[in-house]
């Protein structure tokens, strides 16, 4: 059992969790980049690896730290090679119907990862894998778990939540967040990722 169901951590499934063998899987870039290319999961997880150490904040009340271990976004980039006309990052899942769009600003904060896995296990399926975003300066529904491609475009688009009314940026509030970690209920300044616990 991964620490993300250890501590409990809610599993949202919007879209679906997606029936597709890790062999089938593939991650397509796509968009305003020099590297448009298809790749497979041993692809993936053959890139440089990395891992952060941050917290996953979600706009419906709860938080999780963890170490969170895959490709940094810096990492990914390099391959990529995002145009000069890149301003943003679409990331669709599995089937479609869950995407979000990033701006490469945000994304380019600290602890952006295209994540394989969590404290040394591969993230279990419920929790996004066999790979999923993880973007711990916004609100967790710009992190798409089912990750199936990415697109850079030159513009904010909406999303799966975003038409649903929450922000297109993404920007964590000042509120609470009741911290997965410790059990408790916790105040964050919100502006970015929740790094004082
Ligand atoms: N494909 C997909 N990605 C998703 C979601 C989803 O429902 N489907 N939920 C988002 C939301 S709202 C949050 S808070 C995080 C939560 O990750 P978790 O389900 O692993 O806790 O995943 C995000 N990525
Ligand atoms: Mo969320």
């Amino acid at each position: 059992m991964s620490v993300l169901a250890r501590l409990g951590m809610p599993a949202f499934k919007a879209g679906g969790v997606p029936a597709i063998a890790d062999e089938d899987w593939r991650l397509e870039v796509a968009g305003l980049c020099e590297s448009p290319a298809v790749y497979t999961l041993a692809q993936v997880a053959a890139w440089p690896q990395s891992q952060v150490d941050a917290r996953l904040t979600s706009v419906s009340g709860f938080s999780l730290r963890a170490l969170w271990q895959g490709v940094s976004w810096p990492d990914f980039l390099a391959i990529a090679r995002p145009t000069a006309q890149a301003s943003h990052a679409t990331f669709v899942s599995w089937g479609g119907v869950y995407q979000t769009t990033v701006s490469l600003a945000d994304l380019a904060r600290p602890r952006t990862l295209l994540c394989l896995a969590v404290e040394g296990q591969a993230l279990e399926r419920v929790y996004g894998g066999p790979l999923r975003m993880i973007v711990p300066c916004l609100y967790g529904y710009k992190s798409a778990k089912w990750l199936a491609k990415i697109v850079f475009e030159d513009r904010m688009r909406g999303g799966y939540w975003e038409d649903r009314g929450y922000s297109r940026s993404g920007q964590i509030e000042p509120g609470w967040t009741f911290d997965l970690n410790t059990r408790q209920r916790r105040p964050i300044a919100g502006g970015g990722e929740v790094e004082e616990f």
